[in-house]
């Protein structure tokens, strides 16, 4: 196991940006490490460094007990996996996944006799290997296989294992990065509303980082209310407010010459919270809305 004086080996499929940047901080940490890449010219670098550049996927695989995958997406995933022979490995892919798919795969290599762990990274390849990035990695599946390689594991990031479900770390991951989605989705309307302006976009960045920040807390009384059901407790700024509020920015987005594409979805499912009569509340009744 990964408490042994000897570095584990592991292999790992795939040299994009994010793979390149996983594979060098094991070897920066003496790992034994097998690359494979469909496209030439990403291995060099690595093997440079030490890296085994295997020829083929079935030759990658076969180096090593524990096997990563950092590809594109699932497609490459089930391109990269096909006729391979996964019996007795340990199997991990990093590759942003959906919940389902994640389960099917660990069903997959269950079947074949390999214990398999999905994982999603909250980081971008520059946070990677460095510990005060606040990256990390959520795990989920093989709780076993957790445990044998957490230390090789917590190499590149943190870790944070979520569950023995395997489609759990696929739906933290998109679930923050859906959270992220909207948050930038908001960003750029506002850069739109005052790109025509005498506004230095970096003054204004600045006020809008920090004022993003200041209502980040928000999130924990969602949750509270979440939690007990009730919706009024510790409302600040009720819908009633907030809908009243939304013609003003629907027409200065028209003044601004700026669609709304981006702020009416969300104003529509308000709108229609406070038509169910739930005006004294906050916005947490939209997450009920959502839900089919
Ligand atoms: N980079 C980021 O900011 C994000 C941060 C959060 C996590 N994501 C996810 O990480 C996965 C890999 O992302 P990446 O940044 O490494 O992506 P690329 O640099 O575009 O490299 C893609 C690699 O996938 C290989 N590949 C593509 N299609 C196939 C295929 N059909 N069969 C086999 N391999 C394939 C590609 O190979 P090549 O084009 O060089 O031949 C690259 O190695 C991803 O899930 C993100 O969502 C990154």
């Amino acid at each position: 196991n990964d408490n042994a004086l000897e570095k584990t080996p592991l292999t790992l499929l795939g040299l994009g940006a994010m793979g390149t940047a996983l594979a060098r901080t094991w070897l920066d940490a003496g790992h034994p490490l097998t690359v494979w890449n469909r496209g030439p010219g990403r291995a060099e670098p690595l093997a440079a460094l030490g890296a085994r550049v295997a020829g083929s996927v079935t030759e990658a695989v076969a180096a090593s007990g524990l096997v990563v995958l950092c590809l594109l997406d699932d497609a490459s995933v089930d391109e990269t996996l096909d006729g391979v022979d996964p019996t007795g490995k340990d199997l991990v892919n990093l590759t942003t996944s959906t919940p389902a798919l994640a389960r099917s795969r660990a069903a997959w290599a269950h079947g074949r006799g390999a214990r398999f762990m999905d994982g999603g990274i909250m980081a971008v390849p520059p946070m990677i290997g460095v510990p005060a990035s606040g990256g990390y990695i959520f795990y989920s599946g093989s709780r076993a296989l957790f445990d044998a390689h957490r230390d090789t594991l917590a190499v590149p990031a943190g870790t944070s294992y979520v569950g023995e479900d395997a489609g759990s770390a696929a739906l933290h991951d998109v679930a923050l990065l859906s959270a992220m989605t909207g948050m930038f989705g908001g960003v750029s309307h506002a850069f739109a509303l005052v790109r025509k302006e005498d506004i230095e976009p970096a003054a204004f960045a600045r006020l809008l980082a920090d004022w993003l920040v200041a209502m980040v807390p928000s999130v924990h009384l969602m949750a509270s209310q979440l939690a007990d059901g009730d919706y009024t407790r510790g409302v600040v700024s009720n819908l009633a407010m907030q809908v009243a509020g939304s013609p003003t920015l629907l027409r200065t987005a028209e003044e601004q010459g700026v669609s709304t594409e981006l702020l009416t979805p969300y104003l529509s499912l308000m709108e229609r919270r406070l038509a169910q009569g739930h005006g004294h509340e906050g916005t947490t009744g939209v997450v009920d809305l959502l839900a089919r």
